[in-house]
């Protein structure tokens, strides 16, 4: 068994978990924050089964668009100083994380 963690973008993250939940995947949705942008995004848990694992994947990344995000002059980078000129950043599709599961139960 694996967790998937899938951040995704806002914009995206209905359709990911209307595509998930219609295959019968369990997700769970958490409302979060980029560390960077300091924009809000969607987390997703996915508890499923080793063999389901590139399906998830397939309907995660087919849901998932990258966007081109402007950061304005003179806006905190998240790094300690100021930028003096627009910088433009790449975010996304979907960052996912897959982790072993030790147990699952539901009581
Ligand atoms: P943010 O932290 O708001 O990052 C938004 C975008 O800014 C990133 O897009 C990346 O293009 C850029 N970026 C982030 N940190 C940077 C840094 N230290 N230096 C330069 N550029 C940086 P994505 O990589 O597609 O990430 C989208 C969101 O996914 C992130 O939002 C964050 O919430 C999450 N994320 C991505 N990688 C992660 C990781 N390794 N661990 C935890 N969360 C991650």
């Amino acid at each position: 068994m694996k967790l998937a963690v899938a951040i995704l973008n806002s914009d995206d993250a209905n359709s990911v978990i209307a595509a998930l939940t219609r295959a019968e995947f369990f997700v769970t949705k958490l409302s979060t924050t980029g560390g960077f942008l300091k924009a809000g995004n969607v987390t997703i848990l996915v508890g499923l089964h080793d063999e389901r694992l590139d399906e998830a994947f397939e309907l995660i990344s087919k849901h998932s668009h990258s966007r081109r995000h402007v950061i304005p002059s003179a806006s905190e980078m998240g790094l300690g100083f100021y930028s003096s000129i627009p910088v433009q950043v790449t975010v996304g599709g979907a960052t996912v994380f897959v982790l072993d599961v030790e147990q699952f139960k539901k009581f």
